[in-house]
């Protein structure tokens, strides 16, 4: 008759053992996820900033398309930095993480260049602007070769996309080395490069 409370209470102990990894894999998955939406939503930037690099340029050579691609960035960083997604991290008490910071920052400098990027005039070719333009794109885009990389879905080939994210991001390092922020616009430009070009989001890979 001693044996069934002891079957009782192993029973037991294994129901609660359950019950527990499944509220930890919950709470990893909504971990993930969350960690997954803020990849995203930074890869947005990332394109938006891209995008003002290409209009911005066009602008200078009159080409009206310029002026789109500036609208259409500025619509992009809105809906990444002011979206639901945005607002329901917030809420649930993500608003503190450094990367979360890094993203603001970003953000932040990025509407801010976006604005010195909207009142461009048609100009003789400033080699300074395009360069810097050039270099923008190459911050952007090496930093969204990493963002796809960190969420680590594809195995070896995230290893080669990390890399090459480095590489593109040392080019535009490279690129601006002898550039001196001797305006406001250039000193706009520079400062989304060094936002994009440094490494916070990496925290995020060891953050859960
Ligand atoms: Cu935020």
């Amino acid at each position: 008759m001693r044996i069934l409370p002891v079957i009782l209470s192993l029973v037991l102990s294994v129901w609660l053992v359950s019950c527990n990894q499944s509220e930890d894999t919950e709470q990893h998955k909504h971990h993930t996820q969350s960690n997954m939406t803020m990849q995203h939503l930074y890869m947005l930037l990332e394109h938006g900033v891209s995008m003002m690099a290409q209009g911005a340029t066009l602008k200078l050579q009159g080409d009206k398309h310029g002026d789109v691609m500036l609208s259409q960035s500025a619509d992009l960083l809105r809906r990444a930095m002011s979206g639901p997604e945005m607002a329901a991290m917030h809420k649930g008490g993500q608003g503190q993480s450094a990367m979360m910071h890094h993203t603001h920052d970003l953000g932040a400098a990025a509407f801010d260049l976006l604005d010195l990027m909207m009142s461009l005039q048609e100009t003789p070719v400033q080699e300074d602007d395009y360069r810097l333009h050039y270099a923008l794109n190459m911050a952007a885009q090496g930093a969204s070769l990493k963002s796809l990389a960190i969420m680590g879905m594809a195995g070896d080939i995230d290893q080669a996309m990390q890399q090459h994210g480095q590489t593109m991001q040392e080019g535009a390092m490279h690129l601006i080395k002898e550039t001196s922020a001797d305006t406001a616009y250039k000193k706009a430009v520079l400062k989304v490069i060094h936002l994009l070009a440094n490494e916070t989001s990496e925290s995020m890979q060891h953050s859960h």
